[in-house]
């Protein structure tokens, strides 16, 4: 049991240790053009911050959602989060890597992946509390021959710091809210203690079939006690119940690698038909992304003759603008993952003792 002492202590050091950054998603990468999300640590600083297709939240902190607030509409996007000024086209059956800046190695647990369906407004407007979502993609157990085993996270971490999910490709045309989500358990051995890290992007999904999967409310996706959100992984588990609702027949388990950056885009905003203009002007402004600088030189040549050949096709779908970039994108490269100073609560013994006093507690 913890001393008087130490229990001062853990109390002492809550405050700082919720300011320890854990991630968010910098950008997400679909068939090598490189879209930047929202920064919660910086654009809330920002006099005028860039139009993006992540949605905006206040978890300045990088903080979490926890499980006493399912029921609020903090669950569905993060804290307070509004709608994304813009979106990503895509087309179904195509791929949407995910890049984190940093996740820590402790913060074990499911990553989950899930689609809703905007309606014909889009979802730059879409309320939030009206969303339906349908999972499309879940890691969590992945091996428990060591306690406490090898979770979706894990395999998120050695892929980069990222995640790979394949929009169904029998999934209908349409306006959708991509919910991406990290469930922490380093913690969740106690009531309240399991901590949720959603992310939201808006995509315009061409092509595909006519798949319409029911959904679910974001404040009905979970409850306090499910068995994947109150659990105890420092104990050997026979099986693991990844929280949520079951996966849609159409959904489909991909592989976990990184996608190369050949190009960046803003996000598309208005019409649809504007978008094709968007892209196509957009697609060589590499300054905006950070994860661009990563590319090699070839790859920005690359970049710039995608540019080109899309500056020249504006007439274009804002698809096939972004596919004449996925030609160029031939290899897949691991990034070299650049944590900003100070950031994560992971990543070595001093690192460690950054932790939540509950991680703390585990600990001792
Ligand atoms: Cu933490």
């Amino acid at each position: 049991m913890p001393s008087f002492t130490s229990k001062t202590l853990l109390t002492a050091v809550a405050g700082a240790a919720s300011v320890a950054a854990h991630g968010h998603v910098n950008n997400i990468v679909i068939n090598g053009v490189s879209y930047q999300g929202y920064d919660p640590t910086s654009f809330p600083y920002m006099s005028n911050p860039p139009t993006v297709v992540g949605w905006t939240a206040s978890d300045t902190d990088n903080g979490f959602v926890a499980p006493d607030s399912f029921g609020s509409a903090d669950i569905i996007c993060h804290k307070s989060a509004t709608n994304a000024g813009g979106h990503a086209v895509v087309a179904a059956g195509d791929k949407v890597f995910i890049q984190w800046n940093t996740w820590p190695e402790s913060h074990h647990g499911p990553v989950i992946d899930y689609l809703a369906n905007c309606g014909t407004a889009g979802c730059e407007s879409v309320d939030k509390t009206t969303l339906e979502f349908f999972k499309i993609d879940e890691v969590g157990l992945v091996d428990d021959s060591v306690v406490p085993g090898t979770w979706g996270s894990d395999q998120l971490i050695a892929n980069n710091n990222s995640w790979l999910v394949e929009i169904p490709p029998t999934i209908a045309p349409g306006f959708y809210v991509l919910r991406h989500e990290i469930i922490a358990l380093h913690s969740a051995g106690s009531t309240n203690g399991a901590q949720n890290y959603p992310q939201c992007f808006n995509l315009q999904v061409t092509g595909g079939g006519s798949d319409a999967p029911a959904g679910t409310l974001g404040e009905s996706l979970y409850t306090e006690t499910d068995a994947g959100i109150l659990v105890n992984i420092y104990q050997s588990l026979s099986t693991y119940d990844i929280p949520g609702p079951t996966l849609i027949s159409g959904a489909v388990s991909v592989s976990q690698t990184s996608s190369v950056i050949t190009a960046s885009a803003s996000a598309v905003t208005g019409s649809a038909a504007a978008a094709a203009a968007a892209v196509a002007t957009s697609v060589a402004a590499a300054t905006t992304s950070a994860a661009v600088a990563e590319t090699t030189s070839a790859a920005a040549a690359a970049a710039d003759d995608a540019a080109d050949s899309s500056s020249t096709t504006t007439t274009t779908t804002a698809a096939a603008a972004v596919s004449t970039s996925a030609a160029a994108a031939a290899s897949t490269q691991t990034q070299t993952p650049k944590p900003k100073a100070g950031g994560g609560c992971g990543g070595g013994a001093a690192a460690k003792q950054r932790q939540h006093p509950r991680d703390l507690a585990i600990i001792n």
